[in-house]
């Protein structure tokens, strides 16, 4: 199978942290494309017509997309123990858990592209502030809940870790870890595994 994909985007990485941690990632071809909102890469288009990353197309020519989908079809065709519970509270815990980081990264990725693909003079600081808010919001929340909901392995952890990981990349003067040591040690003890060290963006 192929994954179009970018090293710095966080939905590529929880995607790839998944194949690592499951042992897929030798199965998967990567195709690294240059594409943004404003310069869309037209063959990914013809693959995924919202023309993001991550997308992948599998060997009998299915194409997958986004990230959420993705991660549940690799999860789906391991055979250790999976990342995703099949069902009961255990699943939407760890889907809920999946929505907070998927919805930090969204809100961080939307910040980035105002600061890096809109005029400067069309920047609009009330809506990054407002943006920002959400974040805070996000890991004020996720720093209550109990450890083991966000230490143990699954989909969520992996995208609450990307999330974090993504904000030390695009955000290095936003100090998230002041104040949330839940937070700290989570994404400290997720950085020792290889499936974060492998998918580390320049
Ligand atoms: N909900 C999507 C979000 C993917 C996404 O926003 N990817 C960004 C890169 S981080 C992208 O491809 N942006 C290009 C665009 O917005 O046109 C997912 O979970 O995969």
């Amino acid at each position: 199978m192929k994954l179009w994909y970018s090293p710095p985007s966080p939905f590529v990485r929880k995607v790839l942290m998944l194949a690592h941690e499951t042992g897929l990632i030798d199965k998967i071809e990567l195709v690294d494309v240059t594409n943004t909102a404003l310069t869309p890469d037209v063959d990914l288009a013809k693959l995924n017509p919202l023309g993001k990353i991550p997308t992948l197309v599998l060997d009998d020519g299915h194409t997958l997309f986004d990230s959420r989908v993705i991660s549940e079809y690799l999860d789906g065709v391991h055979d250790g123990e999976k990342l995703l519970p099949a069902d009961g509270m255990g699943r939407y815990n760890v889907l809920v858990c999946q929505a907070m980081g998927d919805g930090i990264m969204e809100t961080a990725v939307a910040i980035r592209y105002e600061q890096a693909l809109r005029p400067a003079e069309h920047q609009w600081d009330v809506w990054m502030d407002a943006q920002q808010k959400k974040i805070v919001q996000a890991l004020d929340v996720l720093e209550t809940w109990r450890a083991g909901r966000l230490q143990d392995m699954h989909l969520g952890s992996i995208s609450v870790a990307s999330a974090l990981s993504y904000l030390d990349f695009r955000q290095p003067d936003f100090n998230w870890r002041e104040g949330r040591p839940v937070l700290t040690q989570m994404l400290a003890t997720f950085s020792e595994r290889e499936s974060m060290k492998k998918t580390k963006p320049e």
